[in-house]
């Protein structure tokens, strides 16, 4: 019998240098500009904390034409088994997938394609021990939904069509997986009820964005900025490293959004 890898584990990722355009990226509330240089350093320091958990990371040129196209986590799904190009839910995200696609193709033997005229963004896809949730949002609609369930199915997993708290832009806006049987969640997640069996560690009030963590190998990466967060991962025993996310928060990015990652087998 093969092993089963732990969902935590990868030694793959991908993820794309940060486009000048970013200044012009999309975001629910204004808090001014990112600076352009200081989300080059947090990118950078977010490439050097994953090579530095074990993985090896492809880092692809930047898309000027595409202001978000550093959070490729949104235009595609990848799994051990193979990857799904998704179709992104906004009007101006959605050319990235196009540009994922040949990327994929030199990595996966198999690579499918969101059938249909939904919309699905990775941003509202949470992979546990046992299955795939997929959080409807904003960017990601029933039909995007139940094609990716089939897409899932190909590849050999079990799915879940879930809903995302309102005002909420992506499923993972609101939590992050940390093992095999915890996540990290908001208290408004949670309270919904979607994790079912699942443990939950919730992140204090006040510190929200928090919960867009990612455990990679022995490591839980945070953001800098949310202090009781990173205590209380810390005092439960996870390797915490924080990183800066100053610049990048402004576009409504957390720390999931920045990458692909998967297991090479
Ligand atoms: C957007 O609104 O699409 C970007 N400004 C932020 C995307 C963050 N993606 C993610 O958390 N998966």
């Amino acid at each position: 019998m093969t092993q089963k890898i732990p969902v935590t584990r990868f030694n793959s990722i991908l993820a794309r240098t940060p486009s000048r355009s970013i200044t012009a990226g999309l975001r629910a509330v204004d808090m001014g500009d990112p600076s352009y240089e200081g989300v080059i350093a947090e990118h950078r320091a977010y490439v050097t904390a994953l090579e530095a958990a074990g993985c090896t990371v492809t880092v692809l040129p930047a898309l000027e034409d595409f202001p978000d196209s550093v959070f490729v986590e949104d235009p595609a799904l990848v799994f051990t088994e193979g990857a799904i190009v998704l179709r992104p839910g906004a009007p101006t995200r959605r050319h990235e997938a196009g540009f994922m696609a040949p990327v994929l193709a030199e990595h996966f033997e198999t690579v499918l394609h969101l059938p249909g005229t939904g919309f699905a963004d990775g941003g509202d896809i949470l992979r546990t021990a046992d299955k795939v949730m997929i959080g409807l949002s904003a960017r990601t609609n029933a039909e995007g939904a139940e094609a990716l369930q089939g897409c899932l199915k190909a590849l050999g997993h079990a799915s879940e069509i879930v809903t995302t708290p309102k005002g909420v832009l992506h499923f993972k806006s609101d939590c992050s997986l940390l093992s095999e049987d915890t996540v990290l969640s908001t208290a408004r997640l949670a309270a919904s009820g979607v994790f079912g069996d699942l443990r939950t560690l919730l992140v204090p009030e006040g510190e929200e964005e928090a919960a867009n963590a990612l455990r990679v190998n022995d490591v839980v990466l945070v953001g800098a900025d949310f202090p009781r967060t990173i205590e209380m991962l810390t005092q439960a025993g996870y390797a915490v490293v924080p990183l800066a996310t100053r610049e990048i928060r402004k576009v409504d990015a957390g720390l999931s959004c920045m990458s692909l990652r998967w297991f090479a087998a």
